[in-house]
């Protein structure tokens, strides 16, 4: 025994010698500097190429072995990639991190500080993207043959900052100082089209060949990120395209002297992966968004159809070795650039192309609400793309023929399934789109997937019964447990075994000592020594000082009107009431903690952030509540903020109008590392409670059918504020500026909808939410009882992995096998 702790004491020490030379040889001959010249983003960066060097040694072995065995290939299509810092990612995966610290604190560098160092790859808004980022983890981890496409946008999702309470919003720059990660292909480049017209050939068997002959071509320049699996037992890659204009300047017009014109189809050409569209729900209607949807959707599909034919020969065993998964509607347009690149281009027959299409693509959808749901005006199809509008025309025809041959179709229900939508002056529904050209169509939760069925689908799931399928959500417990929270990650393992980021369902067994104080005390101590973290942090960063033991009441999401962060607000509120009605009882000290950004177009949500922090400046300063309540807005909310959020959370904040929230993600890492939820029955919320217990989750609110019937009703919040004498005070004081004294009326407009317009249901929902917030300080009082909740918590929700999500995907859609992760 003891000589194999030497043993490996000695080979951990090898290990970092080794690092360490390399760290230093990268510094000197890559980064171009001496050690004592060196900065922490020096460092930073040749720590980052000694990872990468471990990791594209195996990259290169993956790509072989694929190649080898000519196995099938799934690729995830998503205009957003929400990454994050990956450094941890390299090093926890490629397990180096502890000898990597170990090298560097011998060249007096403190990793820790390093993390720090590296920008946000903040490709993405929210939810969506997150979960993108998830999976190709999880695809490596298991072993699958992957491919992430999406846009390598210059700047990423906009940097928030908080003046006067308001938030204003900053271009981002990840890439100023450089991407340590990624490697430009340049010879990897397609050209994309728009525009121009299309020449029908006659041919000699009778048939007619489509031509397009685009008016204006853009390249996409291919970007590589390699992705690490658990244990480096896979490596796939994230490509990411870049816009170019095809000549790079007009020669003839800088020479005569136009240098800004000469520019020109440069800036036009590059203005594509300039930014991230910046909303999560209101799609622009802009150009520019199509281009952009186009552009990827088009490279993608040109490299995996040439890596196909290489590989494979034929372009008919497409879909016996090719998945593509549509990350939503963003990609859609893929269908019809697929049709086309085997009708037009390779000479397949309209029925066999179509097969091939369907057999090939799976579409994932995530969110039900009207606005989201992406349409494009036909007018502008018709210029942009309009080979692919004649490819949807036809589409629709055929599917609108075989509908009318069903023995209950009307024309109301053909009007409902064309993916033409007459009625707000025509434009192509893109979710209609995906869904006829996928086998599989799934929604992101049981209830979400259930109510595609009867709301956006309805129409299609009856016309095509069978093809809507759910693949709840997970999160990738290596960033989100072990990097987030490794303290709690080693107790976790102390209990389980070092086999737990292998397989996540061995936390069950963390439910046997639950209740066992020892453990009670380490868990608590684990979670305690998060929060000290977090309170130095808001205290760096906002000057507020917030009390450890205090109860961490969380809410970190998108600020949307239907996430209800003013439902929370109105409860903070009531409560700061009544500390002041008696202010010497024995309250429960309690710190709100609010982050999250609004689209910049988003005027109430805006507004929302405003009052949250209107109101956290007003209870702040107030002495009569001195030590028990504080509200705290944390700005510029990131991947990053939320790994140190996270982890020092005690109360989760999920409560969505309930039917509105397609899943969450959040809700899965706050309850994972012992939060306790506070939610609706709204989104995984639900199956949540099922692997938790009803006991160990505070569930309030009305249902999603509640909510549909009581809509039916009206939306007045009249009646529910006659109800609560509490509510009717708060909305009064908010409405006569209590909170807003420099300008009494500013959240007049605010209460008033909630008053007469409460689409969202927070009144209806503010009684039931306030009595669950008091249940919730019964249990905090009880602190063993609390504890032993939350460590319930960790211990059922092995099943939200991300690796488990997967594994049903590559079951039931994509057929193809997994090989879950492990030793040897
Ligand atoms: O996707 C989110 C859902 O709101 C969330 O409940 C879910 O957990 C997550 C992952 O499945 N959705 C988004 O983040 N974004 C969108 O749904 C979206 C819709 C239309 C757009 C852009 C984004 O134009």
């Amino acid at each position: 025994m003891d000589i194999k702790v030497e043993d490996r004491a000695a080979s951990d020490a090898d290990a970092a010698a080794a690092i360490k030379e390399a760290i230093l040889n990268k510094l000197i001959y890559s980064v171009g500097k001496s050690l004592e010249a060196a900065s922490s983003h020096d460092w930073f960066v040749a720590t980052a190429f000694v990872a990468r060097d471990r990791i594209v040694e195996r990259w290169l072995a993956s790509i072989d072995e694929v190649n080898r065995t000519g196995r099938k290939q799934v690729y995830y299509l998503s205009v957003e990639f929400l990454i994050g810092r990956l450094l941890f990612d390299a090093l926890t995966n490629m397990e180096m991190v502890e000898p990597t610290r170990a090298a560097l604190f011998a060249l007096g560098v403190d990793l820790d500080e390093l993390r720090e160092v590296e920008p946000d790859a903040a490709l993405g808004n929210g939810g969506l993207g997150r979960l993108a980022a998830c999976f190709m983890e999880s695809l490596a981890t298991l072993s699958i043959a992957a491919f992430g496409y999406g846009i390598r946008y210059d700047h990423g999702l906009f940097r928030q900052r908080i003046k006067d309470g308001r938030q204003l919003e900053y271009p981002e720059e990840w890439l100023a100082f450089g991407n340590p990660w990624e490697f430009q292909r340049p010879e990897v480049d397609y050209e994309i089209g728009f525009g121009g017209r299309i020449e029908a050939e006659h041919q000699p068997d009778g048939t007619v060949k489509h031509v397009w002959l685009p008016g204006e071509t853009v390249e996409a320049v291919a970007y590589d990120t390699p992705i690490a699996g658990w244990r480096g037992a896979h490596i796939n890659t994230l490509r990411l395209w870049s816009a170019r204009a095809p000549d790079p300047l007009r020669l003839d017009k800088f020479n005569s002297g136009d240098h800004v014109g000469a520019l020109m189809d440069q800036v036009r050409a590059e203005s594509i992966s300039k930014v991230l569209y910046p909303g999560d729900t209101t799609p622009a209607g802009q150009e520019l968004r199509l281009r952009q949807e186009f552009f990827f959707a088009s490279a993608s599909l040109q490299d995996l159809v040439l890596r196909h034919l290489r590989q494979h020969g034929g372009i008919l065993s497409l879909a016996d070795k090719v998945a593509i998964q549509l990350n939503d509607t963003h990609p859609a347009i893929a269908v019809a650039e697929l049709m086309r690149i085997l009708v037009d281009l390779h000479d397949v027959p309209w029925r066999d192309a179509w097969a091939i299409t369907q057999a090939t693509f799976g579409y994932t959808n995530h969110t039900l609400l009207p606005e989201a749901l992406e349409t494009w005006p036909v007018p502008l199809m018709e210029r942009l793309l309009p080979r692919h509008m004649q490819i949807i025309y036809l589409i629709n025809a055929i599917h609108l023929d075989q509908a009318s041959k069903l023995a209950d179709s009307t024309g109301e229900r053909l009007a409902a399934i064309s993916l033409i939508d007459e009625a707000h002056g025509r434009r192509v529904r893109m979710g209609h789109l995906a869904f006829l050209g996928s086998h599989k169509v799934n929604g992101v939760s049981r209830l979400h997937s259930d109510l595609l069925k009867v709301t956006v689908f309805r129409e299609l799931d009856a016309v095509l019964p069978g093809r809507i399928t759910n693949k709840t959500n997970g999160v990738t417990f290596r960033r989100w447990l072990k990097e987030a929270n490794p303290g709690l990650t080693s107790l976790l393992t102390e209990v389980v075994g070092d086999r737990l980021l292998d397989d996540a369902r061995l936390l069950e067994k963390v439910a046997a000592v639950a209740g066992d104080a020892a453990f009670q005390e380490r868990y608590a101590a684990e979670r305690r020594a998060n929060k000290v973290a977090l309170a130095k942090l808001v205290r760096h960063r906002l000057g507020i000082k917030i009390d450890p033991d205090a109860l961490f009441d969380v809410q970190i999401k998108r600020i949307h009107e239907y996430k209800r962060q003013i439902l929370n607000i109105l409860e903070t509120i009531a409560v700061y009431d009544m500390i002041r009605a008696q202010p010497m009882r024995d309250w429960i000290p309690r710190v709100k903690i609010f982050s999250g950004k609004a689209a910049a177009s988003y005027a109430t949500a805006k507004l929302i952030i405003q009052l949250a922090n209107d109101v956290a400046k007003i209870v702040n300063a107030d002495p009569t509540v001195r030590g028990i309540l504080k509200v705290v807005f944390l700005p510029n909310y990131n991947v990053s903020l939320a790994e140190r959020i996270i982890p020092a959370a005690d109360l989760s904040e999920q409560i969505s109008t309930a039917g509105m929230e397609a899943s969450g993600t959040g809700n899965m890492k706050l309850a994972l590392n012992g939060a306790l939820t506070i939610g609706t029955l709204d989104g995984a919320n639900v199956e949540i409670r099922e692997k938790v217990g009803a006991d160990n989750i505070f569930i309030f609110g009305l249902t999603a059918e509640e909510v549909e019937a009581h809509r039916h009703r009206g939306i007045d919040g009249s009646d529910a504020i006659n109800r609560s004498a509490k509510l009717a005070e708060v909305l009064e004081a908010i409405a006569s500026g209590v909170f807003s004294p420099d300008e009494p009326d500013r959240y007049r407009g605010l209460v008033d909808i909630l008053i007469h317009h409460d689409y969202f249901m927070v009144t209806a929902d503010f009684e039931s939410y306030y009595e669950a917030q008091r249940a919730v300080f019964r249990r905090w009082r009880d602190k063993r009882s609390w504890w032993r909740a939350a460590a319930l918590n960790t211990a059922h929700m092995g099943w939200f992995s991300s690796d488990r999500t997967i594994a049903e995907y590559a079951k039931d859609i994509w057929d193809v096998p997994v090989k879950p992760p492990g030793r040897g």
